[in-house]
C-alpha cells in the first residue's frame, strides 16, 4: 500500500513537472506569435476645437524599440503638439508636426523586454474651422519590419486600431428645421413630430424642452412660447 502511495505521488509530481513545462512552452509561443496591439482613440469635436487623442498599446508581447507614424488628414486636422506618456523610455517625437508623423522609442539600454500597455502618447489637434461633420481617421503604422523590435533584435508584428476624431455639428437649440434659425417653424416642425413621427420629422437634438422627460405636443408648445415670449419665461432644457 505504500509503495502504491509512493508510486502515486511520483506520478502526480511527474505530471505537474510536465504541466509545467507545457504552460511554459505555451507562454515562450505567445511571446513569439503575439502583435503588438496599438490602438488610436477616437474623440468628440466640433469644429474650431483643440482635441486631445490618446494612442495605447492594448497588446505587448515584450519590445525594446518602435518607431510609428501617425497619418492623419491635414486639411482637418493641424498637429499642435506630443505628450509622451513615459510608458517606453527614451522618446524621439518629429518636431515639425505634419502627417506622417513619426514617433520614435527606443531603450537601447534595457536588460529586459517592456510589456508595458496604457496609453504612450497624447497627440493634441486643432480641428479645421471648416471641418464638415464626420469621422476623420488616425491611423498608426510600422514602415518596415524591424521598426518594432524586442530585446532579442527579432522584428516584432504590429497591429493597429484605426482611430479619429468625430466632427460633430453644432446645432442651435432649438433650430428642429436645421436652417440655423430659431423661429414658430421649429414649433409647427415639433407638432407635425409628435402627430406624424420621426419618419418623416427627424430630431437633430433632444425636444423635451420644457424637460418634463418626455417629448410631446406640450414641448412645441413651450417652443412656440419661447419664440414668442422669451427664453426667461420658457427656457429651452
Ligand atoms: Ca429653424
Ligand atoms: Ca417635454
Amino acid at each position: 500500500m505504500r509503495n502504491f502511495l509512493k508510486l502515486s505521488v511520483s506520478i502526480i509530481l511527474v505530471f505537474s513537472m510536465l504541466f509545467s513545462l507545457a504552460v511554459a512552452a505555451m507562454n515562450v509561443g505567445a511571446v513569439e506569435v503575439g502583435s503588438l496591439g496599438v490602438a488610436v482613440e477616437t474623440v468628440d469635436a466640433t469644429a474650431g476645437d483643440t482635441v486631445d487623442v490618446k494612442i495605447d498599446i492594448t497588446d505587448n508581447p515584450g519590445i525594446i524599440a518602435l518607431k510609428m507614424s501617425v497619418v492623419y488628414d491635414e486639411e482637418v486636422l493641424t498637429l499642435v503638439g506630443a505628450t509622451d506618456a513615459g510608458v517606453l523610455g527614451g522618446y524621439l517625437f518629429d518636431d515639425s508636426y505634419t502627417s506622417p508623423y513619426i514617433l520614435t522609442w527606443n531603450e537601447g539600454d534595457a536588460d529586459k523586454n517592456n510589456v508595458s500597455t496604457g496609453t504612450i502618447v497624447t497627440l493634441h489637434f486643432e480641428v479645421a474651422d471648416n471641418a464638415v461633420a464626420g469621422t476623420t481617421e488616425i491611423t498608426v503604422g510600422i514602415e518596415d519590419a524591424n521598426d518594432c523590435l524586442n530585446y532579442d533584435l527579432e522584428a516584432v508584428s504590429f497591429e493597429a486600431t484605426v482611430g479619429g476624431v468625430t466632427v460633430k455639428e453644432e446645432v442651435v437649440v432649438g433650430d428642429l428645421s436645421g436652417d440655423d434659425v430659431l423661429d414658430s417653424d421649429d414649433a409647427v416642425y415639433l407638432m407635425n413630430y409628435t402627430l406624424h413621427g420621426a419618419e418623416d420629422y427627424q430630431l437633430n437634438q433632444s425636444a423635451d424642452f420644457d424637460g418634463n422627460g418626455e417629448v410631446d405636443f406640450n414641448d412645441a408648445i413651450w417652443l412656440l412660447y419661447n419664440t414668442i415670449f422669451g427664453s426667461e419665461l420658457y427656457p429651452l432644457h
